[in-house]
């Protein structure tokens, strides 16, 4: 039997989909793109599911790029449609109404960083290595990482990156502000676990509207965001969630 590209797993509530071509250091083609697509929106569609968490199998790498060796005959029109695979995976991420945790266990690197960065959020190992290397084979990151990157850690800094293809460690990624926390390699899923865990107990629509203001507002003016806000605060009182919470809260205080 051939071994799945991507792994799918559910512990608990919690989704964990997994880069699987160790050999090739988790190398993003076609087949993990569109195997990738299909795991999210499974995961996506299982009520169960309150959060997902994407990272790579093996201890070197969560995803080295996207495969140059598939990329290199390519054409412009075969370039653009491989793009556009892509973008269908950033923009589900992006657009997921559960919150995505990338896990990052080494390498993410090229469309891997593009990838991690249209996660909600990022834990990495302490020998995670950083960068957009697309520089240095002629072309540019495709998957927005000119775009997301930049929103993280400004346009300066982020250009440094993008025109020197530098890496840069989990420590570093950590003080940019790319990566929320970093652990040792051997308890980095552990402890992302319990973070997905944490933010699991949650109401799933708060987290859900939460998610859509807050991608959807930092990308507009305030006056806009601010409105689009008050909608998703006003849909949360027509949930059980809101109505249980409060009332515990009332509750507690009698
Ligand atoms: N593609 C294909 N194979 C890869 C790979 C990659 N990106 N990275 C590693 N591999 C393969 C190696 O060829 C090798 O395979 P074998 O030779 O054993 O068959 C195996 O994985 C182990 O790699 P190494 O032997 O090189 O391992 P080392 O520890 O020595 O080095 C490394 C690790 C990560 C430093 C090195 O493998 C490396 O530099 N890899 C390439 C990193 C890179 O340049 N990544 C960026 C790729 S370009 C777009 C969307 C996205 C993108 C572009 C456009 N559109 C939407 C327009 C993204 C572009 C990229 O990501």
């Amino acid at each position: 039997m051939t071994e799945q590209v991507v792994l799918y797993e559910k512990k608990e509530n919690i989704a964990i989909i997994t880069f699987n071509r160790p050999g090739a250091l988790n190398a993003l083609n076609t087949e993990v793109n569109l195997k990738l697509i299909e795991l999210l929106l499974t995961a996506e569609n299982d009520e169960e599911v309150k959060v997902v968490i994407l990272t790579g199998s093996g201890n070197k790498a969560f995803v080295a790029g996207a495969d140059i060796k598939e990329m290199m005959t390519m054409n412009s029109m075969q370039a653009r449609a491989h793009a556009l695979k892509a973008k269908r995976v950033t923009d589900t991420i992006w657009n997921l109404g559960k919150p995505v945790i990338a896990a990052i266990n080494g390498f993410c690197l090229g469309g891997g960083m593009e990838y991690a960065l249209a996660c909600d959020l990022r834990t990495a190992s302490e020998n995670a290595k950083f960068g957009l290397p697309e520089v240095n084979l002629g072309i540019l990151p495709g998957s927005a990482g000119t775009q997301r990157l930049p929103r993280l850690i400004g346009l300066a800094r982020a250009k440094e990156y993008c025109f020197t293809g530098g890496m840069f460690d989990a420590k570093q990624a950590c003080e940019l502000g790319i990566v929320n926390h970093v652990y040792p390699a051997e308890s980095l899923m552990n402890e992302t676990m319990m973070l997905a865990q944490k933010i699991a107990s949650k109401s799933p629509h708060s987290l859900k509207l939460i998610k859509a203001a807050m991608n959807r507002g930092t990308e507009t003016d305030l006056e806009t965001a601010a409105l689009f806000e008050i909608d998703c605060f006003s849909l949360c009182f027509s949930t059980q969630e809101q109505k249980d919470g409060m009332k515990k809260f009332a509750e507690k205080s009698k």
